[in-house]
């Protein structure tokens, strides 16, 4: 049995305006483009054709929410790194993100996928930073590991684990073979268990009411 049954798509957003209700739980995926993050989300929730994948980099520019079942979120972030996109669009996209990070209280956590041949290039590094500077634990997937033999893909993986930013875990995995995706499902139950480091307060952080985005796009 699939452990989400009730899995759907939510929505896309292409402005911070179109976020749905920044209530409950979420956990966000990113990745640079054709690292295999729509083929990871499809593992680790069992539906196929729920994000899409594609042979064409760069083809996601939206942020599209998931809903596991009802107050637990799966987010697709927009794939960086493509060489080809413009200038403008990149500068899109990078505020896109910020703003996802800075603002989503509802954010426990986030993976991010590198293809295992060639993990931390200086945009993966980045969106580690940017992941950190929202204080939520971050958790590496090094996806296509059916590319390596096994003493190739455990060497990336240890080099991985000790050139990360301290408190970031790792994993191998593969959309392809099916590895390591239990252990990727255990941690995005585990990210979206948690609790936040700071007490919420109590009564209405924001009485304006202004920085609750609208449901829906
Ligand atoms: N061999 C192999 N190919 C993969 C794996 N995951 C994804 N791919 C391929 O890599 C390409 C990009 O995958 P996709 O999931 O669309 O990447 P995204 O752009 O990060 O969402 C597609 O051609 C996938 O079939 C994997 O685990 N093993
Ligand atoms: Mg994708």
């Amino acid at each position: 049995m699939s452990t989400y049954p009730a899995v759907k798509f939510l929505t896309s957003a292409n402005d911070p305006r179109q976020f749905p209700a920044d209530t409950d739980v979420e956990v966000a995926v990113a990745g640079r483009s054709n690292a295999g993050k729509s083929s990871a989300i499809n593992s680790i929730t069992q539906r196929k054709g729920l994000a899409r994948t594609s042979k064409t980099p760069g083809a996601t520019r939206l942020v599209n929410f998931f809903e596991l079942e009802p107050g637990r979120r799966l987010v697709d972030l927009p794939g960086y790194g493509y060489a080809a996109v413009s200038g403008e669009m990149r500068r899109h996209w990078g505020t896109l993100l910020e703003a996802y990070f800075r603002r989503r209280q509802s954010l426990r956590g986030v993976i991010v996928v590198m293809d295992v041949r060639h993990p931390l290039t200086d945009s993966d590094n980045e969106m580690l930073g940017l992941a950190l500077s929202g204080g939520v634990p971050v958790h590496i997937l090094l996806t296509k590991s059916d590319k390596l033999g096994r003493g190739a893909a455990q060497k990336s993986l240890a080099q991985v684990r000790k050139a990360a930013p301290e408190g970031v875990t790792a994993q191998l995995f593969s959309a392809l073979a099916g590895s390591g995706v239990a252990e990727a499902r255990g941690v995005l139950e585990r990210l979206l268990d948690r609790k936040p480091e700071k007490e919420t307060p109590v009564g209405p952080a924001d009485p304006t009411g202004a920085s609750k985005p609208g449901v829906g796009g």
